[in-house]
């Protein structure tokens, strides 16, 4: 089985590639498949974007494709950024912009309390959909710690590691993240259906 995953994001690609390794054949991008457009994410929920990237990028491939939308939810800002965690500074923002952004908003917030979730939608050669979801709770921490990792990890201290996923190994945030759950449960649909 020849698997694409729908996504523009390096980070999330890459944790893909590693924890699905060993479930499919051939592991592509995007770009590989010569997908280059910007898919407009205008669903109200993880759930529906996460459909709505999969089913973008199914039209160009017979492979199984596979997409992943995720939310940062803080509890002090009622849950938010949320479905718009990509987006929370601005509509183009970059990375650290919306990570120095969320900072700013919660300095000196006693509640810092947070979590991840991620929707991954995948879709079988057959056109049959499988939806799973994976959730990790943190904090907030009230400056940047940590080189690895991509997007929030840096701003996000998991309860589950006891230190914030940019000081994590890349095997240690699999094993707790969000995408490293919600993959699992993946794995586990997949393996019932002898995939
Ligand atoms: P695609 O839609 O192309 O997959 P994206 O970066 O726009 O990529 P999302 O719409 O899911 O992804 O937006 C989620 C935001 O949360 C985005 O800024 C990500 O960088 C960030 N994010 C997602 N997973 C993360 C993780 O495991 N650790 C830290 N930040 C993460």
């Amino acid at each position: 089985m020849n698997l694409v995953i729908a996504t523009s994001n390096e980070g999330k690609l890459n944790e893909f590639k590693r924890i699905l390794s060993k479930s499919f054949d051939n592991i592509f991008s995007m770009k590989d498949i010569g997908v280059n457009e910007d898919i407009v994410e205008n669903g109200e929920t993880l759930e529906e974007n996460s459909l709505i990237k999969a089913q973008f990028v199914k039209r160009f491939t017979p492979f199984c494709v596979l997409a992943d939308d995720t939310g940062l939810c803080v509890n002090a800002l009622h849950g938010k950024p949320g479905v718009r965690s990509a987006r929370f500074f601005a509509e183009n923002a970059t990375h650290a912009q919306n990570r120095t952004y969320l900072l700013k908003l919660i300095e000196g917030v006693t509640d810092r309390s947070a979590y991840f979730s991620a929707v991954l939608t995948l879709i079988l050669p057959d056109g049959n959909i499988i939806v799973v979801k994976g959730e990790t709770k943190g904090k907030i921490t009230s400056s940047e710690i940590g080189d690895s990792g991509f997007g929030y990890d840096s701003v996000f201290f998991s309860d589950e590691l006891g230190k914030t996923f940019a000081q994590a190994t890349k095997e240690e945030k699999d094993r707790v993240s969000h995408r490293g759950k919600a993959t699992q449960e993946l794995i586990k649909r997949l393996e019932k259906i002898g995939i």
